[in-house]
């Protein structure tokens, strides 16, 4: 092995990896009773989205249930998921937030 700083002895192969810090998926559940127009509005305040795309994740969450809005650092996603929750609660709508690993 030509690996600098392998003096064992031993015959090794290493192959130098790049750690990646993993992301996380953050996702908008569908309900019943949050207002159309509320999600459209958490999704240009929060995700920085223009009315066109945050009406089109809109509607699709609608549709499908939920939808992935975005993939963040660890950090970031669950300040997300924090401020929609809050933001929500404050409403009194149930609309509800969630991060995932991917
Ligand atoms: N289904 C809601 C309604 O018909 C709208 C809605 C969309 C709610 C997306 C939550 O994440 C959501 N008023």
């Amino acid at each position: 092995d030509t690996t600098p700083g392998n003096d064992s002895g031993v015959l090794t192969e290493t192959k130098p990896t790049t750690q990646r810090p993993p992301l996380y998926k953050v996702m908008l559940l569908n309900d019943d009773y949050t207002p159309m127009e509320f999600v459209v509005h958490v999704l240009e305040r929060f995700f920085g989205m223009n009315h066109a795309q945050a009406l089109d994740l809109m509607l699709t969450v609608h549709k499908k249930g939920l939808a992935v809005v975005g993939v963040f650092s660890f950090e970031v996603a669950e300040t997300k998921v924090a401020q929609v929750m809050d933001f929500a609660r404050r409403h009194q709508h149930p609309l509800q937030c969630t991060m995932e690993k991917e």
